[in-house]
């Protein structure tokens, strides 16, 4: 168990307040699907696949659903339309289980070393810098001491929503000008953490640069001059994908994995989205574990991803 990730009340509404529009669409969806039907056949599961792949689940992962079902079925014979919700819970939620070892748990469970080094990275808005901030908050309220990197130095306004998010949490922030070289200021930070004991670093990193490969060069330059401070570092590198975008945040989760070390997916803005359903995909087809979920743009909506959680949240009625 981490350090903020017991599930509470408070933490299960803003899951479910967060979840609700995914859970408006699926439910409606649904019960489309199931209609004049009083049991599972054929009909209903072709329905269903559609349910799954139009809420972005993505195929691969509809079709594992489906077959699941599909046994299921055969193997308890009759069984009524109006439990789809139910099985589906269940299916999902041991797929998840089963198809993902890693456990439920944060960054923080517990910090191997210190400083600990959270390198974020992205492409332009999806969200990074507001989870560098419900990260630092998150850290800051279990006492740990937490410096920022403002690395994406791009844009003067990126460093400073840097700033206003290090004065909310009482983080340290560590900036250089506009357009300076962000692995300088990567290495700056760092060592600055070092310097004065921190238990946290969190580098923000630029989303946009001409072209990927000049992108990815630059994230592995900042990796590089790191390890001159803190060999081991970074501990963790936190890809962030805006689930809003549905098969587009899968897509970049593909490109990005295949182009550099991620250690850990965050998925933003599951709120106001019907797409949310873009999760279950993400979690079951990378090896990469999802760890973190934004559900609003303010400090306590950043929630540890726990599959069951996520799944009975989807689908309790
Ligand atoms: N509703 C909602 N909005 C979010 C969430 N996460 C981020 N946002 C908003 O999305 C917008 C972009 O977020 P940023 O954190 O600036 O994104 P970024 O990846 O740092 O963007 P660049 O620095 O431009 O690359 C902001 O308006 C955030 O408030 C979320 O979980 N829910
Ligand atoms: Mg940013």
């Amino acid at each position: 168990m981490g350090l903020f990730n017991l599930f509470n009340k408070e933490k299960k509404e803003v899951l479910d307040q967060g979840l609700s529009k995914t859970k408006e669409s699926v439910f409606s969806k649904l019960t489309r699907a199931v209609a004049g039907k009083s049991k599972i056949d054929d009909e209903v599961l072709d329905n269903l696949e559609e349910v799954l792949i139009t809420s972005d689940v993505g195929v691969e992962t509809t079709l594992r659903i489906i077959e699941r079902i599909q046994k299921r079925v055969s193997r308890d014979k009759y069984l009524n339309a109006d439990e789809l919700n139910s099985i589906l819970r269940d299916e999902i939620s041991e797929l998840l289980l089963e198809n993902n070892s890693s456990t439920t748990s944060d960054f923080s469970d517990p910090l191997q070393e210190t400083p600990y080094v959270i390198m974020v990275v992205g492409v332009n808005g999806v969200g990074k810098t507001t989870t560098i901030g419900k990260l630092a908050h998150q850290f800051s309220k279990a006492g740990k001491k937490v410096f920022l990197g403002a690395a994406d130095t791009f844009r003067a306004a990126a460093v400073e929503q840097l700033v206003v998010w290090g004065e909310r949490t009482q983080a340290n922030v560590i900036k250089q000008k506009m357009g300076a070289d962000p692995a300088s200021v990567a290495y700056d930070t760092v060592s600055s953490a070092k310097a004065n004991g921190a238990d946290v670093v969190i580098i923000d990193t630029a989303g946009r640069l001409h072209n990927k490969v000049n992108l990815m060069n630059e994230l592995t330059k900042i990796k590089n001059v790191i390890q001159k401070v803190v060999p081991n570092a970074p501990h963790e590198v936190l890809l962030v994908l805006d689930g809003s975008t549905g098969q587009n945040a899968f897509e970049q989760a593909k490109q990005f994995t295949k182009a550099t070390d991620v250690s850990a997916l965050a998925i933003t803005k599951l709120d106001g989205t019907a797409k949310g359903g873009v999760v279950i995909g993400i979690s079951d087809q990378f090896k990469i574990p999802v760890k973190y979920i934004g559900l609003g743009e303010g400090m306590d909506h950043l929630q540890v991803f726990d599959r069951k959680n996520f799944v009975n949240s989807l689908f309790e009625q």
